[in-house]
Protein backbone atom coordinates (compact mmCIF):
# COMPACT_ATOMS: atom_id res chain seq x y z
CA UNK A 1 0.00 0.00 0.00
CA UNK A 2 1.22 3.62 -0.77
CA UNK A 3 0.23 6.65 0.39
CA UNK A 4 -0.17 9.68 -2.66
CA UNK A 5 0.36 13.03 -2.16
CA UNK A 6 -2.79 14.10 -0.23
CA UNK A 7 -2.05 11.35 2.44
CA UNK A 8 -4.50 8.95 1.22
CA UNK A 9 -3.97 5.52 1.10
CA UNK A 10 -3.83 3.99 -2.32
CA UNK A 11 -4.12 0.17 -2.37
CA UNK A 12 -2.06 -1.37 -5.35
CA UNK A 13 -3.49 -4.47 -5.52
CA UNK A 14 -5.94 -6.42 -3.92
CA UNK A 15 -6.26 -7.77 -0.54
CA UNK A 16 -6.25 -12.20 -0.41
CA UNK A 17 -8.96 -12.26 1.82
CA UNK A 18 -10.07 -15.56 3.86
CA UNK A 19 -14.08 -15.69 4.82
CA UNK A 20 -15.67 -18.03 7.08
CA UNK A 21 -19.03 -18.78 8.05
CA UNK A 22 -20.84 -20.77 11.01
CA UNK A 23 -23.72 -22.79 9.84
CA UNK A 24 -25.68 -22.56 13.13
CA UNK A 25 -28.86 -25.20 13.47
CA UNK A 26 -31.47 -23.07 14.32
CA UNK A 27 -31.40 -20.34 12.41
CA UNK A 28 -33.74 -18.81 10.73
CA UNK A 29 -32.21 -18.80 7.52
CA UNK A 30 -33.57 -18.10 4.11
CA UNK A 31 -30.15 -19.38 2.28
CA UNK A 32 -27.93 -22.15 2.75
CA UNK A 33 -24.78 -21.92 3.94
CA UNK A 34 -23.25 -22.60 0.51
CA UNK A 35 -25.17 -19.75 -0.94
CA UNK A 36 -24.46 -17.14 1.58
CA UNK A 37 -21.15 -17.78 1.59
CA UNK A 38 -21.11 -17.26 -2.22
CA UNK A 39 -22.66 -14.04 -1.65
CA UNK A 40 -20.11 -12.99 0.68
CA UNK A 41 -17.45 -13.77 -2.01
CA UNK A 42 -19.29 -11.62 -4.58
CA UNK A 43 -19.15 -9.08 -2.01
CA UNK A 44 -16.02 -9.43 -1.04
CA UNK A 45 -14.91 -9.32 -4.70
CA UNK A 46 -16.93 -5.93 -5.45
CA UNK A 47 -15.10 -4.46 -2.42
CA UNK A 48 -11.86 -5.00 -4.34
CA UNK A 49 -10.91 -8.49 -2.55
CA UNK A 50 -9.52 -11.64 -3.95
CA UNK A 51 -10.97 -14.59 -2.02
CA UNK A 52 -8.16 -17.28 -1.72
CA UNK A 53 -10.18 -19.52 0.90
CA UNK A 54 -13.90 -20.32 1.93
CA UNK A 55 -14.32 -21.44 5.73
CA UNK A 56 -17.65 -22.58 7.38
CA UNK A 57 -17.75 -24.24 10.58
CA UNK A 58 -20.48 -25.86 11.75
CA UNK A 59 -21.74 -25.37 15.34
CA UNK A 60 -24.84 -25.35 17.57
CA UNK A 61 -24.30 -21.67 18.55
CA UNK A 62 -22.27 -18.53 18.16
CA UNK A 63 -19.30 -18.26 20.29
CA UNK A 64 -19.88 -15.21 22.06
CA UNK A 65 -16.09 -14.46 22.28
CA UNK A 66 -14.60 -15.90 19.13
CA UNK A 67 -18.00 -16.29 16.97
CA UNK A 68 -16.43 -19.48 15.52
CA UNK A 69 -14.63 -22.09 18.24
CA UNK A 70 -11.11 -20.75 19.57
CA UNK A 71 -9.49 -23.50 18.04
CA UNK A 72 -11.12 -23.02 14.26
CA UNK A 73 -9.70 -19.38 14.81
CA UNK A 74 -6.12 -20.88 15.08
CA UNK A 75 -6.81 -22.91 12.07
CA UNK A 76 -7.64 -19.56 10.26
CA UNK A 77 -4.20 -17.63 11.70
CA UNK A 78 -2.62 -21.04 9.77
CA UNK A 79 -3.95 -20.85 6.86
CA UNK A 80 -3.58 -16.67 6.57
CA UNK A 81 0.33 -17.34 6.91
CA UNK A 82 -0.02 -20.34 4.05
CA UNK A 83 -2.20 -18.62 1.57
CA UNK A 84 -0.73 -15.04 2.37
CA UNK A 85 -4.20 -13.88 3.38
CA UNK A 86 -4.16 -10.17 4.91
CA UNK A 87 -7.81 -10.28 5.58
CA UNK A 88 -10.39 -12.47 6.87
CA UNK A 89 -14.42 -11.62 6.49
CA UNK A 90 -16.58 -13.16 8.89
CA UNK A 91 -20.06 -14.16 7.82
CA UNK A 92 -22.16 -12.34 10.07
CA UNK A 93 -22.12 -8.95 12.50
CA UNK A 94 -19.65 -9.29 15.39
CA UNK A 95 -19.25 -8.02 18.48
CA UNK A 96 -16.73 -5.38 19.37
CA UNK A 97 -14.82 -8.24 21.38
CA UNK A 98 -15.26 -10.88 19.31
CA UNK A 99 -13.08 -8.62 16.55
CA UNK A 100 -10.83 -7.47 18.98
CA UNK A 101 -10.31 -11.22 20.56
CA UNK A 102 -10.17 -12.70 16.81
CA UNK A 103 -7.57 -10.16 15.56
CA UNK A 104 -5.56 -11.53 18.15
CA UNK A 105 -5.92 -15.38 17.01
CA UNK A 106 -5.77 -14.74 13.47
CA UNK A 107 -2.78 -11.80 13.50
CA UNK A 108 -4.84 -10.64 10.60
CA UNK A 109 -7.21 -7.71 9.63
CA UNK A 110 -10.87 -8.81 11.13
CA UNK A 111 -13.80 -7.58 9.67
CA UNK A 112 -17.49 -8.80 9.05
CA UNK A 113 -20.21 -8.93 6.66
CA UNK A 114 -21.74 -5.59 8.05
CA UNK A 115 -18.16 -3.31 7.79
CA UNK A 116 -17.95 -4.99 3.91
CA UNK A 117 -20.75 -3.91 3.17
CA UNK A 118 -20.78 -0.72 4.13
CA UNK A 119 -17.39 -0.56 2.22
CA UNK A 120 -18.63 -1.12 -0.63
CA UNK A 121 -21.57 1.79 0.10
CA UNK A 122 -18.71 4.08 0.74
CA UNK A 123 -17.14 3.67 -2.40
CA UNK A 124 -20.17 3.75 -4.30
CA UNK A 125 -21.77 7.00 -2.71
CA UNK A 126 -22.13 9.97 -5.02
CA UNK A 127 -24.35 12.22 -4.20
CA UNK A 128 -23.97 14.51 -1.34
CA UNK A 129 -26.64 12.84 0.01
CA UNK A 130 -25.57 9.23 -0.46
CA UNK A 131 -22.07 10.15 1.40
CA UNK A 132 -23.78 11.01 4.68
CA UNK A 133 -26.24 8.52 4.80
CA UNK A 134 -23.28 5.97 4.53
CA UNK A 135 -20.96 7.54 6.59
CA UNK A 136 -23.52 8.06 9.64
CA UNK A 137 -23.82 4.35 9.17
CA UNK A 138 -20.18 3.58 9.05
CA UNK A 139 -19.93 5.63 12.14
CA UNK A 140 -23.47 4.38 14.14
CA UNK A 141 -21.78 0.26 13.24
CA UNK A 142 -17.84 1.70 14.51
CA UNK A 143 -19.32 3.21 17.66
CA UNK A 144 -19.50 0.22 19.78
CA UNK A 145 -16.75 -1.18 18.64
CA UNK A 146 -14.00 1.57 18.58
CA UNK A 147 -11.90 -0.10 21.07
CA UNK A 148 -12.25 -3.92 18.76
CA UNK A 149 -11.74 -2.05 15.03
CA UNK A 150 -9.25 0.47 16.55
CA UNK A 151 -5.67 -2.10 15.88
CA UNK A 152 -7.31 -3.25 12.56
CA UNK A 153 -8.09 0.49 11.29
CA UNK A 154 -4.33 1.88 12.63
CA UNK A 155 -2.79 -1.33 11.08
CA UNK A 156 -4.94 -1.40 7.09
CA UNK A 157 -4.97 1.91 6.62
CA UNK A 158 -7.25 2.19 3.80
CA UNK A 159 -8.23 -1.38 3.14
CA UNK A 160 -11.23 -3.18 2.65
CA UNK A 161 -13.61 -2.04 5.88
CA UNK A 162 -11.89 1.29 6.83
CA UNK A 163 -12.29 3.25 4.02
CA UNK A 164 -15.30 6.20 4.02
CA UNK A 165 -16.71 7.86 1.84
CA UNK A 166 -13.99 9.84 -0.28
CA UNK A 167 -11.67 8.72 1.02
CA UNK A 168 -10.72 10.41 4.55
CA UNK A 169 -8.75 8.38 7.25
CA UNK A 170 -11.56 7.32 9.89
CA UNK A 171 -11.46 9.14 13.11
CA UNK A 172 -11.37 6.34 16.04
CA UNK A 173 -11.86 9.53 19.08
CA UNK A 174 -15.01 8.81 20.46
CA UNK A 175 -15.98 12.37 21.21
CA UNK A 176 -15.47 12.99 17.59
CA UNK A 177 -17.44 10.37 16.26
CA UNK A 178 -19.97 11.00 18.49
CA UNK A 179 -19.67 14.81 17.38
CA UNK A 180 -19.93 14.14 13.33
CA UNK A 181 -22.94 11.49 13.98
CA UNK A 182 -24.44 14.15 15.58
CA UNK A 183 -23.50 16.98 12.53
CA UNK A 184 -24.57 14.86 10.03
CA UNK A 185 -28.03 13.92 11.88
CA UNK A 186 -28.80 17.09 11.12
CA UNK A 187 -27.52 17.72 7.71
CA UNK A 188 -29.98 14.68 7.15
CA UNK A 189 -32.97 16.06 8.67
CA UNK A 190 -32.35 19.26 6.39
CA UNK A 191 -32.48 17.25 3.15
CA UNK A 192 -35.55 15.31 4.81
CA UNK A 193 -37.58 18.14 4.96
CA UNK A 194 -36.10 19.31 1.89
CA UNK A 195 -37.64 15.68 0.03
CA UNK A 196 -40.60 16.10 1.88
CA UNK A 197 -41.27 19.83 0.15
CA UNK A 198 -40.86 18.26 -3.47
CA UNK A 199 -43.52 15.24 -2.03
CA UNK A 200 -45.71 17.52 -0.79
CA UNK A 201 -45.40 19.30 -4.51
CA UNK A 202 -45.83 16.65 -6.54
CA UNK A 203 -48.88 15.19 -3.90
CA UNK A 204 -50.26 18.65 -5.03
CA UNK A 205 -49.99 18.10 -8.30
CA UNK A 206 -51.62 14.36 -8.13
CA UNK A 207 -48.48 12.76 -10.18
CA UNK A 208 -48.23 9.28 -8.41
CA UNK A 209 -45.06 8.09 -7.60
CA UNK A 210 -43.91 4.31 -8.76
CA UNK A 211 -40.66 3.17 -6.93
CA UNK A 212 -38.46 0.35 -7.69
CA UNK A 213 -37.26 -1.86 -5.53
CA UNK A 214 -35.49 -5.17 -5.46
CA UNK A 215 -32.31 -7.78 -4.76
CA UNK A 216 -29.37 -5.90 -6.34
CA UNK A 217 -28.43 -6.40 -9.60
CA UNK A 218 -32.14 -7.40 -10.66
CA UNK A 219 -31.94 -5.20 -13.38
CA UNK A 220 -34.21 -1.97 -11.73
CA UNK A 221 -32.07 0.40 -13.54
CA UNK A 222 -32.06 -1.50 -16.41
CA UNK A 223 -35.78 -1.56 -16.48
CA UNK A 224 -35.98 2.32 -15.00
CA UNK A 225 -34.05 3.21 -18.52
CA UNK A 226 -36.51 0.87 -20.70
CA UNK A 227 -39.40 2.18 -19.23
CA UNK A 228 -38.84 5.82 -19.86
CA UNK A 229 -37.52 4.90 -23.28
CA UNK A 230 -41.04 4.01 -24.40
CA UNK A 231 -42.48 6.36 -21.74
CA UNK A 232 -40.93 9.58 -22.38
CA UNK A 233 -42.17 12.82 -23.48
CA UNK A 234 -38.79 13.87 -24.12
CA UNK A 235 -36.52 11.53 -25.97
CA UNK A 236 -33.66 12.77 -23.70
CA UNK A 237 -34.26 12.00 -20.25
CA UNK A 238 -31.30 11.65 -18.46
CA UNK A 239 -30.28 7.14 -18.53
CA UNK A 240 -29.62 6.09 -14.97
CA UNK A 241 -26.39 3.97 -14.08
CA UNK A 242 -26.38 0.38 -14.85
CA UNK A 243 -23.94 -1.90 -14.59
CA UNK A 244 -23.39 -5.82 -13.55
CA UNK A 245 -22.21 -5.40 -9.97
CA UNK A 246 -23.77 -5.24 -6.51
CA UNK A 247 -25.06 -2.12 -5.58
CA UNK A 248 -23.95 -0.22 -8.79
CA UNK A 249 -26.77 2.51 -7.50
CA UNK A 250 -26.99 3.95 -4.16
CA UNK A 251 -28.46 7.75 -4.66
CA UNK A 252 -32.58 7.35 -5.88
CA UNK A 253 -33.02 8.65 -9.44
CA UNK A 254 -36.53 10.62 -10.21
CA UNK A 255 -37.82 10.46 -13.89
CA UNK A 256 -41.36 11.55 -15.09
CA UNK A 257 -42.80 9.46 -17.44
CA UNK A 258 -45.99 9.64 -19.40
CA UNK A 259 -48.15 6.43 -20.27
CA UNK A 260 -50.07 5.88 -23.49
CA UNK A 261 -52.82 7.06 -21.57
CA UNK A 262 -51.32 10.11 -21.14
CA UNK A 263 -51.42 10.13 -17.51
CA UNK A 264 -47.88 11.62 -15.88
CA UNK A 265 -46.18 9.12 -13.10
CA UNK A 266 -42.93 9.73 -11.71
CA UNK A 267 -40.27 6.57 -11.73
CA UNK A 268 -38.11 6.38 -8.86
CA UNK A 269 -34.56 3.83 -8.79
CA UNK A 270 -33.71 2.71 -5.70
CA UNK A 271 -30.73 1.34 -3.72
CA UNK A 272 -30.59 -2.14 -3.88
CA UNK A 273 -30.99 -4.93 -0.90
CA UNK A 274 -29.02 -7.66 0.02
CA UNK A 275 -29.51 -10.44 2.55
CA UNK A 276 -28.45 -9.30 6.03
CA UNK A 277 -28.38 -5.66 4.73
CA UNK A 278 -27.06 -4.27 7.81
CA UNK A 279 -29.40 -2.13 9.85
CA UNK A 280 -27.42 0.59 10.55
CA UNK A 281 -27.66 0.78 6.70
CA UNK A 282 -31.23 1.12 6.35
CA UNK A 283 -31.67 3.26 9.55
CA UNK A 284 -29.12 5.48 7.43
CA UNK A 285 -30.92 5.18 4.14
CA UNK A 286 -34.21 6.05 5.41
CA UNK A 287 -34.44 9.61 3.83
CA UNK A 288 -33.32 7.73 0.45
CA UNK A 289 -35.97 4.64 1.59
CA UNK A 290 -38.75 6.73 2.45
CA UNK A 291 -39.73 7.28 -1.52
CA UNK A 292 -40.45 4.06 -1.42
CA UNK A 293 -42.51 4.39 1.65
CA UNK A 294 -44.68 7.04 -0.25
CA UNK A 295 -45.05 5.82 -3.71
CA UNK A 296 -48.24 4.91 -4.69
CA UNK A 297 -47.03 1.59 -6.83
CA UNK A 298 -43.78 -0.57 -6.06
CA UNK A 299 -42.16 -2.37 -8.89
CA UNK A 300 -40.39 -5.21 -7.10
CA UNK A 301 -37.78 -5.97 -9.75
CA UNK A 302 -36.73 -10.26 -9.57
CA UNK A 303 -34.17 -11.50 -11.23
CA UNK A 304 -35.70 -14.89 -12.38
CA UNK A 305 -32.56 -16.32 -13.85
CA UNK A 306 -30.66 -16.00 -10.22
CA UNK A 307 -31.10 -20.03 -8.60
CA UNK A 308 -31.79 -17.79 -5.34
CA UNK A 309 -34.44 -15.53 -6.12
CA UNK A 310 -37.42 -16.86 -4.29
CA UNK A 311 -35.05 -16.02 -1.19
CA UNK A 312 -33.98 -12.42 -3.04
CA UNK A 313 -37.73 -11.92 -3.05
CA UNK A 314 -38.14 -12.90 0.79
CA UNK A 315 -35.52 -10.75 1.97
CA UNK A 316 -36.66 -7.62 -0.40
CA UNK A 317 -39.92 -8.55 1.26
CA UNK A 318 -38.12 -8.17 4.68
CA UNK A 319 -36.59 -5.05 4.17
CA UNK A 320 -39.86 -3.59 2.50
CA UNK A 321 -41.79 -4.41 5.85
CA UNK A 322 -39.09 -2.74 7.48
CA UNK A 323 -39.85 0.55 5.76
CA UNK A 324 -43.20 -0.13 6.45
CA UNK A 325 -44.02 -0.49 2.76
CA UNK A 326 -45.18 -4.16 2.67
CA UNK A 327 -48.66 -3.28 1.91
CA UNK A 328 -48.26 -1.37 -0.91
CA UNK A 329 -49.88 -2.15 -4.01
CA UNK A 330 -46.83 -4.43 -5.92
CA UNK A 331 -45.81 -5.55 -9.08
CA UNK A 332 -43.49 -8.37 -8.83
CA UNK A 333 -41.47 -8.34 -12.17
CA UNK A 334 -39.75 -11.34 -13.20
CA UNK A 335 -36.61 -9.69 -15.15
CA UNK A 336 -34.38 -11.51 -17.18
CA UNK A 337 -36.20 -13.89 -19.06
CA UNK A 338 -34.14 -13.70 -22.39
CA UNK A 339 -32.06 -15.96 -20.61
CA UNK A 340 -34.67 -18.62 -18.84
CA UNK A 341 -34.63 -21.94 -20.74
CA UNK A 342 -38.01 -22.97 -21.74
CA UNK A 343 -38.14 -25.24 -18.83
CA UNK A 344 -37.05 -22.71 -16.04
CA UNK A 345 -40.42 -20.30 -16.49
CA UNK A 346 -42.77 -23.44 -15.30
CA UNK A 347 -42.03 -23.02 -11.61
CA UNK A 348 -42.83 -19.19 -11.91
CA UNK A 349 -45.53 -18.01 -10.43
CA UNK A 350 -48.75 -15.80 -12.61
CA UNK A 351 -51.11 -13.30 -11.53
CA UNK A 352 -52.63 -10.07 -11.84
CA UNK A 353 -49.55 -8.38 -10.41
CA UNK A 354 -47.02 -10.73 -11.87
CA UNK A 355 -45.11 -9.49 -14.90
CA UNK A 356 -42.52 -11.25 -17.03
CA UNK A 357 -39.96 -8.90 -18.87
CA UNK A 358 -36.60 -8.45 -20.58
CA UNK A 359 -35.61 -5.43 -19.70
CA UNK A 360 -32.47 -5.25 -21.74
CA UNK A 361 -33.83 -6.96 -24.68
CA UNK A 362 -37.60 -5.20 -24.40
CA UNK A 363 -39.70 -8.23 -24.31
CA UNK A 364 -42.97 -8.39 -22.44
CA UNK A 365 -42.48 -4.71 -21.80
CA UNK A 366 -45.78 -2.95 -22.84
CA UNK A 367 -47.71 -5.92 -21.09
CA UNK A 368 -45.91 -4.67 -17.87
CA UNK A 369 -46.73 -0.93 -19.01
CA UNK A 370 -49.95 -1.54 -19.32
CA UNK A 371 -50.86 -3.14 -15.99
CA UNK A 372 -48.80 -0.45 -14.11
CA UNK A 373 -51.39 1.95 -16.00
CA UNK A 374 -54.06 -0.36 -14.70
CA UNK A 375 -53.25 -0.48 -11.17
CA UNK A 376 -52.61 3.45 -11.31
CA UNK A 377 -55.24 4.42 -13.45
CA UNK A 378 -57.56 1.91 -12.02
CA UNK A 379 -60.27 5.40 -10.49
CA UNK A 380 -60.26 6.60 -14.00
CA UNK A 381 -63.94 6.73 -15.56
CA UNK A 382 -65.39 7.87 -18.89
CA UNK A 383 -67.02 10.67 -19.57
CA UNK A 384 -68.54 12.62 -22.57
CA UNK A 385 -68.49 16.70 -21.46
CA UNK A 386 -69.80 19.54 -23.35
CA UNK A 387 -66.96 21.96 -22.79
CA UNK A 388 -68.29 26.06 -23.85
CA UNK A 389 -66.38 27.76 -26.84
CA UNK A 390 -65.24 30.54 -24.19
CA UNK A 391 -63.60 27.72 -22.15
CA UNK A 392 -60.53 27.02 -24.55
CA UNK A 393 -58.48 26.35 -21.60
CA UNK A 394 -60.32 23.37 -20.47
CA UNK A 395 -60.74 21.76 -23.99
CA UNK A 396 -56.56 22.46 -24.22
CA UNK A 397 -56.40 20.85 -20.67
CA UNK A 398 -58.42 17.36 -21.22
CA UNK A 399 -56.37 17.42 -25.00
CA UNK A 400 -53.68 17.64 -23.31
CA UNK A 401 -53.83 15.70 -20.23
CA UNK A 402 -56.07 13.08 -21.28
CA UNK A 403 -56.57 10.05 -23.42
CA UNK A 404 -59.53 11.89 -25.70
CA UNK A 405 -61.16 9.53 -27.65
CA UNK A 406 -64.05 11.55 -29.50
CA UNK A 407 -63.78 15.15 -30.45
CA UNK A 408 -66.76 17.24 -32.23
CA UNK A 409 -67.43 21.01 -32.90
CA UNK A 410 -71.30 21.38 -31.72
CA UNK A 411 -73.43 24.41 -31.84
CA UNK A 412 -73.28 24.94 -27.77
CA UNK A 413 -69.67 23.38 -27.38
CA UNK A 414 -66.62 21.13 -27.77
CA UNK A 415 -68.04 17.55 -27.60
CA UNK A 416 -65.24 15.54 -25.44
CA UNK A 417 -65.48 11.73 -24.51
CA UNK A 418 -62.38 10.30 -22.75
CA UNK A 419 -61.40 8.93 -19.43
CA UNK A 420 -61.39 11.41 -15.94
CA UNK A 421 -59.74 10.64 -12.89
CA UNK A 422 -62.16 11.00 -9.87
CA UNK A 423 -59.95 14.34 -9.08
CA UNK A 424 -61.02 15.73 -12.46
CA UNK A 425 -64.73 14.17 -12.76
CA UNK A 426 -65.69 15.90 -9.62
CA UNK A 427 -63.95 19.31 -11.02
CA UNK A 428 -65.59 19.06 -14.53
CA UNK A 429 -68.83 17.65 -12.93
CA UNK A 430 -71.02 20.65 -14.63
CA UNK A 431 -70.05 19.92 -18.31
CA UNK A 432 -70.01 16.34 -18.17
CA UNK A 433 -73.11 15.09 -20.21
CA UNK A 434 -74.13 11.80 -20.00
CA UNK A 435 -73.46 10.58 -16.63
CA UNK A 436 -74.71 7.03 -17.36
CA UNK A 437 -71.92 5.06 -17.46
CA UNK A 438 -70.00 5.99 -13.86
CA UNK A 439 -68.94 2.68 -13.25
CA UNK A 440 -64.91 2.36 -12.70
CA UNK A 441 -63.04 1.30 -15.47
CA UNK A 442 -59.49 0.88 -16.83
CA UNK A 443 -58.08 1.37 -20.61
N1 LIG B 1 -29.73 -10.87 -19.71
C1 LIG B 1 -30.27 -9.82 -19.12
N2 LIG B 1 -29.51 -9.01 -18.34
C2 LIG B 1 -30.09 -7.95 -17.75
C3 LIG B 1 -31.47 -7.67 -17.90
N3 LIG B 1 -31.78 -6.58 -17.16
C4 LIG B 1 -30.61 -6.18 -16.59
N4 LIG B 1 -29.59 -7.00 -16.94
C5 LIG B 1 -28.18 -6.89 -16.53
O1 LIG B 1 -28.08 -7.07 -15.12
C6 LIG B 1 -27.03 -6.24 -14.60
C7 LIG B 1 -27.55 -5.38 -13.48
O2 LIG B 1 -28.45 -4.43 -14.00
P1 LIG B 1 -28.84 -3.10 -13.22
O3 LIG B 1 -29.96 -2.49 -13.98
O4 LIG B 1 -27.64 -2.26 -12.93
O5 LIG B 1 -29.37 -3.74 -11.86
P2 LIG B 1 -29.86 -3.00 -10.52
O6 LIG B 1 -30.97 -3.81 -9.97
O7 LIG B 1 -30.13 -1.57 -10.82
O8 LIG B 1 -28.57 -3.16 -9.62
P3 LIG B 1 -28.09 -2.28 -8.33
O9 LIG B 1 -28.25 -0.84 -8.66
O10 LIG B 1 -26.68 -2.71 -8.22
O11 LIG B 1 -28.92 -2.72 -7.18
C8 LIG B 1 -26.50 -5.45 -15.80
O12 LIG B 1 -25.36 -6.10 -16.29
C9 LIG B 1 -27.64 -5.51 -16.80
O13 LIG B 1 -27.19 -5.39 -18.14
C10 LIG B 1 -32.27 -8.55 -18.73
O14 LIG B 1 -33.46 -8.39 -18.95
N5 LIG B 1 -31.60 -9.60 -19.30
MG1 LIG C 1 -29.32 0.11 -10.08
Amino acid sequence: MNENQNGEFVRAEKQKAILVGLNVEDKDNFMTIEDSMRELQDLAETAGATVVHIVIQNRQRVDSAYYIGKGKAEEIRILCEELDAELVIFNDELSGAQLRNLEEVVEAAVIDRTALILDIFAQRAQSKEGKLQVELAQLQYRLPRLIGLGKSLSRTGGGIGTRGPGEQKLDIDRRHVLNRIRDIQSQIKDIKKNRETQRTKRKKSEIPTIALVGYTNSGKSTLMNQIMEMCSFQQEEKKVYVEDMLFATLDTAHRKIVFPNKEEAILIDTVGFVSKLPHTLIEAFKATLEEVQYADLLLHVVDATNQNHEMQIKVTQQVLKELNAESKPTIVVFNKIDRLDASDDIALPRGEMIAYVSALKKMGMEHLISKMEKVLFQDMRRAVLCIPYQRGDIVSYLCEKTNVQRKEYQADGVLIETKLRTADYQKYLNYIVDKTENQSSTF
